[in-house]
């Protein structure tokens, strides 16, 4: 009897071990599933490609002829083996800028490539996007320009509806779409079906955004809807490709409306906001949106993309890397180029990720499943968290032989909500601790840039946090010596 009770209490003790201790509670706001799955994507391209490829220009004024559209060797599979092997996950197309042209053959209007030369015709360079993006295992997203300088009712409400109307045909008859984008310059000067004036509209009321937005929705309800206030995500606040140090992923959305609200602060998102609506920021290879010949020389350097890399997605944004395609229809060899030289420099710095082989400890744990262990575990599911309360805590790898790193990456497990408002980074250097960096914000991904460092000991203290921290990864790297831009 004696040993059947000793039993029951060892198994009980053994039990008791193992059980999951409870995760913390979540901190509002929280990113809808689709808002997590299009975080993780972090890289992907914009194309420029449209009536102002051929005219020139960025900004078409909307009396373009439809025949002057007409690439020579418009190939998309091209586009979208550049994008896979430059480590891209997917492409957002043009579709329609403010100029008016379509590059689908709309049924609701005549200014379409369904009158210029182009395959006499016939083509429809949406579709071939879509499949071209299909074959290669990328997502296609649709830029869809609510100004249109061509249209003669612009500024009226039948134009909404012919907005939504096109809307209802990109969103219908190509498959999966991962975003909408929409951009903020609307209303100005313009052709307007031969008015040639200046069109202005109240960019609050004129669209109505709640409507299309649900409309979208209802179309695709996986779809993340880009704007400056979101919902899905929301722009940078500037076209250099750069978010904030500090970037919260929560956001007063309230503020904002397509080309409205106060942008200055979209980079660092707001510690108060009531809305999930992460950062994209969106820059191009070049100076212009659009291929210019002219710009062939002038396609940023490695160390320019660099920066913009590691201050969009390694602060907490996903990158929207424009691709101003030629008037051939093909991605130029020089940008070809730029994008091969990035894709090989981040995959040697984030081939091997030193971290692994630590040890790793915390100064408070929440218990079974949120042990220190689940930061160097190379999984986005598995966090560390400490005991409701705790809100400063050290994490700290240790190592049985000395490392040498010069890159940090952090992960907050964001499917609980963004966390973290201010950390520390120590190392131990011979018999000194010495601190080498200090910095705020975390979100989905973080990655500083530091000196080369050489020892066994590396901690990240964090300070100050929403709730109790979680952190789902922690990585050292090595980085090769780069040219860098320390710009900003
Ligand atoms: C801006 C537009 O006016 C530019 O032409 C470009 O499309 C850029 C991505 O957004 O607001």
């Amino acid at each position: 009897m004696k040993q059947y009770i000793l039993s029951l209490i060892l198994l009980s003790l053994v039990f008791s071990c193992s059980k999951k201790a409870t995760p913390p509670a979540p901190v509002e706001p929280l990113p809808a599933p689709e808002q997590l799955a299009w975080q993780e994507m972090e890289y992907y391209a914009f194309v420029h490609f449209n009536m102002n490829t051929f005219t020139d220009m960025e900004w078409g004024y909307g009396d373009e002829p439809a025949s002057s559209f007409n690439p020579t060797e418009l190939d998309t599979r091209q586009w979208a083996r550049v994008a896979k092997e430059a480590g891209m996950k997917g492409i957002i197309l043009t579709a329609k800028h403010h100029d008016g042209f379509s590059l689908w053959p709309t049924a609701y209007s005549e200014h379409s490539v369904k009158n210029s030369p182009w395959k006499n015709g016939e083509g429809d360079v949406v579709a071939e996007l879509a499949e071209a993006c299909k074959e290669y295992g990328l997502k296609m997203g649709i830029y869809l320009s609510p100004w249109d300088r061509n249209h003669p009712q612009y500024g009226q409400p039948e134009y909404v509806t012919y907005y939504r109307n096109q809307v209802k045909e990109l969103l219908s008859n190509y498959g999966d779409i991962f975003e909408f984008w929409v951009d903020g310059a609307n209303g100005g000067d313009g052709y307007y079906g031969g008015a040639n004036e200046t069109r202005n509209v109240d960019r609050t009321t004129y669209y109505d955004w709640d409507s299309t937005f649900a409309l979208v929705k209802s179309l695709q309800p996986g779809i993340i809807i880009f704007s400056d206030g979101g919902p899905g995500t929301r722009w940078v606040g500037n076209e250099n490709g750069f978010a904030g140090e500090t970037n919260w992923s929560s956001f007063r959305k309230e503020q904002f409306a397509p080309g409205v609200g106060p942008y200055q602060e979209s980079q660092y998102g707001h510690e108060d906001g009531k809305y999930w609506v992460p950062a994209e920021a969106d820059v191009s290879i070049r100076p212009g949106w659009y291929y210019h010949a002219k710009e062939d020389d002038q396609v940023k350097s490695l160390s320019h993309l660099l920066d913009i890399y590691y201050k969009s997605v390694g602060r907490n944004a996903n990158l929207l890397l424009n691709l101003p395609v030629d008037r051939r229809g093909l991605v130029h060899e020089n940008d070809v180029a730029a994008l091969m030289e990035l894709r090989k420099t981040l995959d040697q710095t984030f081939e091997t990720n030193l971290a692994l082989k630590a040890e790793a400890s915390a100064s408070a744990e929440r218990g079974t499943g949120f042990q220190a262990s689940q930061i160097n575990d190379a999984s986005n599911d598995t966090y560390w968290s400490a005991p409701d309360g705790v809100v400063q805590a050290n994490l700290t790898l240790s190592f049985d032989e000395p490392i040498t790193f010069n890159r940090l990456m952090l992960q907050e497990y964001i499917a609980l909500g963004q966390r973290v408002k201010s950390f520390e980074v120590w190392v131990k250097a011979g018999e000194e601790y010495v601190q080498v960096d200090t910095q705020t914000t975390i979100g989905y991904k973080r990655l500083l840039r530091l000196d080369d460092i050489t020892t066994d000991w590396v901690q990240i203290r964090i300070t100050d946090a929403k709730a109790v921290p979680t952190i789902s990864n922690v990585g050292l790297y090595l980085a090769g010596t780069e040219p860098e831009v320390r710009s900003e």
